[in-house]
């Protein structure tokens, strides 16, 4: 299947390629390949569902549930996400579905480098902890559960590319408004524990994380992606090995039944479908862990500029960011009504936020927001804001998140080639009636 192509375009462009390439060439005069392994598998993602009658589809069929809708690919378990490719699968959350406390599994957004592994229980999943330790591991999340601490932690977790559809000149990749980012529940054990009863060797200066889905090519010898932090990252007591999402096993487009929770640093950090802690004794130079991947320029650039890979920086703390989840973007004030309760989340890479203020009147006057403490270090924190409309009209109402190092969301913030860390102002539209 063409890598870069979804199984959604291939029909609507070409169906009987499309048929051709999920079904299966035909073998002779009368026969045709059936629906299977990896043609089915992407099939049932994109439907939804697995298919019982596979067997029975005519070649050349477009699934009923493609022809029909051109907007929702169905995913299970999945409700209300803003598909941005199905191959791989990548899809946000719109930000008044974000207004949740805790992001429900249903609402949680989904970046997918690859193609999720067939099987994702937990039963017989192992993890392997090697490299720079004195004693290599091998254990079942049983095993992980009897021997460390199991903890549950609220922790914020945003794609480095979120935001990459605000820059101009645009930048190639998954064209992301506001919403990959969730704040979950995660049930698991330190990667600090796990990494102490290994032994760490003082050589030991990156994790390298392993999963196991695989490359769009089919070819075995490519990694989808595999990425690492610095050994305190990894030692940060709020830095997971998860096997729950929100008190049940975690979706398997998120990562079941293992997977790693670096918060506040880019989501690529943590690791879905884990099978593998290499420490080792240099930066980890892993699939999408080089430059340009997840990385930005030292310095800023002009935009559209290019850029020399030795002058990239690979991306750490995400920065400060908010978004207002309610009101839903576009709603109308009903007659009478001039104040308007506002709400939404903050959050700020390995940092707490200190302050937001609201404008709704393109920034040219601000009021402040009350703010909430985050439940634990990493969670996002939940703020609210009263303001109110001296008319009717069309208004645009602006989020400013501060950071405790006094660093604030800007209106433009800096380009790069790839459109990583875009943490401007969250705007939305409010109409006044009357
Ligand atoms: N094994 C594996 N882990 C992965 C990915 C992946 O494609 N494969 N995508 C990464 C990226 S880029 C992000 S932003 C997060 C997304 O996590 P989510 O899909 O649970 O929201 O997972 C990361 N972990
Ligand atoms: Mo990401």
């Amino acid at each position: 299947m063409p890598k870069d192509r979804g199984l959604r375009e291939l029909y609507e462009q070409d169906p009987i390629v499309a048929d051709e390439i999920v079904f299966g060439r035909r073998t002779g005069p009368d026969r045709r390949g059936f629906l299977k392994g990896a043609g089915l598998a992407a099939m049932g993602t994109v439907l939804g569902a697995g298919i019982p009658f596979h067997r029975s589809m005519p070649a050349g069929l477009i699934p009923a549930a493609l022809a029909d809708s051109t907007d929702d690919v169905v995913i299970e378990g999945k409700t209300g996400l803003r598909v941005l490719n199905d191959r791989p699968v990548n899809a946000e959350t719109p930000a008044h579905l974000l207004d949740d406390d805790v992001t429900p599994v249903a609402h949680y957004y989904i970046r997918n480098n690859g193609v999720p592994p067939d099987n994702t229980r937990a039963e017989g999943w192992r993890l392997t902890v090697d490299g720079e330790v004195h004693q290599a591991l091998n254990l079942t999340i049983g095993d992980l559960a009897d021997r460390f601490e199991v903890v549950t932690l609220r922790l914020q977790h945003e794609c480095g590319g979120n935001g990459r559809a605000g820059f101009n000149p645009p930048a190639s990749g998954n064209q992301w408004t506001t919403g990959a980012i969730g704040n979950a529940a995660w049930t698991g054990v330190r990667m600090r524990d796990v990494l102490d009863a290994a032994g760490l060797k003082d050589s030991a200066l990156y994790t390298a994380h392993h999963g196991a889905d695989t490359h769009l090519s089919g070819d075995p010898a490519k990694v989808p992606i595999s990425r690492g932090v610095p050994m305190w990252k990894a030692m940060d007591p709020h830095t997971l090995i998860a096997w729950q999402m929100n008190g049940q096993d975690i979706h398997p487009m998120n990562g079941a039944p293992l997977r790693i929770l670096c918060p506040g640093w880019p989501g690529s950090t943590s690791q879905k479908w884990l099978t593998r802690i290499q420490v080792r004794d240099v930066v980890h130079d892993g699939t999408k862990m080089t430059a340009p991947s997840y990385s930005v320029p030292y310095h800023s650039v002009q935009p559209g500029a290019e850029v020399a890979k030795a002058d990239f920086k690979i991306i750490e703390s995400m920065p400060v960011k908010s978004l207002i989840t309610y009101p839903r973007s576009g709603m109308t004030l009903p007659e009478g009504h001039r104040a308007l309760r506002l709400r939404g989340h903050a959050w700020s890479g390995d940092d707490t936020v200190t302050a937001v203020d609201v404008s709704h009147d393109f920034g040219a006057t601000w009021t402040r927001a009350t703010l909430s403490a985050p439940p634990n270090p990493y969670s996002w924190q939940r703020w609210e804001a009263e303001l109110s409309f001296p008319t009717r009209g069309y208004y645009e109402i602006w989020a400013r998140a501060t950071n405790g190092r006094g660093r604030q969301q800007p209106f433009i913030p800096p380009w790069n080639p790839k459109g990583y860390l875009n943490n401007a102002m969250h705007r939305i539209a409010v109409m006044v009636a009357a």
